[in-house]
């Protein structure tokens, strides 16, 4: 892992050295990213799709090849199967309303689960609302895993659609996706996956898991902000009408009335953030080169070591403690309010998150007004877990 291909891991804050442990917020970009985004503004920058000159068919050959990185990456049968978005919210959000205007009928039911980041309730609650549907809710057995009897139990003839996070942005928890995405099968029930945290972390394989649609998002995986992609196998989308209009989703516009492109670009009203699917290009291929089985055993083995000094201080509480983690553990110190531990931290130079992690009904039900966050990238350490653990007791030691 090159930690000098990340320049911002050299800064300091606070006069103390920087030690990044908020990753699951977005990760940091390597020089090959950025580097190609300077190159794609210096070099070809020029709107896709629509020119016949030089710079623009450059462009389009760019956002293309980046789709079919994107399929080969994710195992999509087919580059027209992939969608870019702006992200992890926008794709689940384009996916609501389509669906919804599809398939989503007053009584229907959806299901997520009692973990979810509020990008994958807010937008099946409007839709809910909008149809008067009902959204459900797979509840957590105590040690915070799903339980997966209830799922059973909810899972009915009116269920029309199962979205869940692979892993949990609070917990780092990895959910059983295939027996769920096999039990909604059984049903006949199509799947979404949130991807937005393990895409990032470990190989995920759409054909193999058979999910029916997967999110997530380019900042998170080495990439910059504003692309990210929404996957649905092509007999879904192929059903699905688009949710924007305008740009290049259209076929033919007449006065009475326009006519629909093919897959992709139905789902791509507008000018394409093409400078944002070249960088997460490069950002796949730097995930890649470093090795998807390489960042994954990197960072289990740091969510061990920080796991296992965390439960020898004395008064923290860690969640879902000793259950496989994707890079992220939330913990708490005693009563200590989980802002004033993130302070005094910040005042190390340690970057870690406070607070809901944009889950609420989560944080609910633990019964917390919210918890410390430390997530990895493959460019954290050891070294790095030390400084926060050194930090961190000191922090106790000013706050007790
Ligand atoms: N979680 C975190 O600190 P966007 O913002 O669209 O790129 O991703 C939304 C999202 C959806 N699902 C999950 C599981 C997520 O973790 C996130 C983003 C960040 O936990 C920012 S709130």
């Amino acid at each position: 892992m090159n930690r000098d291909d990340f320049k911002i891991l050299k800064e300091t804050v606070h006069g103390r050295q920087l030690v990044y442990l908020d990753n699951a917020a977005t990760s940091q970009k390597p020089q090959q990213v950025i580097e190609a985004i300077a190159e794609a503004y210096n070099t070809w920058n020029s709107n896709i799709h629509r020119g016949v000159h030089h710079l623009s068919q450059i462009a389009t050959g760019k956002h293309e090849e980046a789709r079919k990185k994107v399929a080969a990456f994710i195992g999509a049968k087919s580059s027209d199967e992939i969608i870019f978005t702006k992200g992890t919210t926008d794709s689940i959000n384009a996916l609501a309303f389509s669906f919804g205007e599809a398939f989503i009928h007053e009584g229907d039911e959806i299901i997520v689960s009692g973990l979810e980041h509020h990008s994958n309730i807010v937008p099946w609650q409007m839709l809910c609302e909008r149809k008067k549907a009902v959204l459900r809710h797979i509840p957590l057995r105590e040690d915070l895993s799903l339980d997966m009897e209830a799922f059973k139990a909810l899972l009915s003839g009116k269920t029309k659609l199962v979205s869940v996070a692979h892993v949990s942005n609070v917990l780092g928890t990895i959910q059983p996706i295939a027996e769920i995405i096999r039990l909604a099968h059984e049903q006949g029930v199509p799947v979404c996956i949130d991807g937005a945290q393990s895409v990032p972390h470990m190989k995920v394989d759409v054909q193999a898991l058979d999910c029916d649609f997967l999110a997530f998002s380019g900042h998170k995986m080495y990439g910059p902000t504003g692309i990210g992609v929404l996957y649905g196998k092509k007999e879904w989308l192929d059903q699905l009408p688009p949710h924007e209009g305008g740009g290049e989703m259209i076929n033919h516009v007449r006065w009475s009335g326009t006519t629909f492109n093919e897959l992709p670009y139905k789902f791509e009203a507008g000018t394409p953030n093409f400078v944002g699917s070249y960088a997460l290009h490069k950002a796949i291929d730097y995930m890649e080169q470093t090795g998807l089985e390489a960042i994954e055993k990197h960072e289990r083995e740091l969510t061990n070591y920080c796991e296992r000094l965390l439960g020898e201080i004395e008064g923290v509480t860690i969640y879902a403690a000793g259950q496989p983690k994707a890079g992220v553990i939330s913990f708490n110190v005693g009563a200590i309010h989980p802002f004033d531990v993130g302070t005094l931290l910040d005042q190390q130079g340690i970057a870690v998150r406070t607070g809901h992690h944009c889950a609420e009904p989560l944080i609910d039900e633990i019964g917390v007004p919210g918890t410390v966050r430390v997530s990895f990238g493959l460019y954290n350490d050891k070294d790095d877990i030390d400084s926060f653990i050194a930090a961190l007791k000191k922090a106790i030691m000013i706050l007790s």
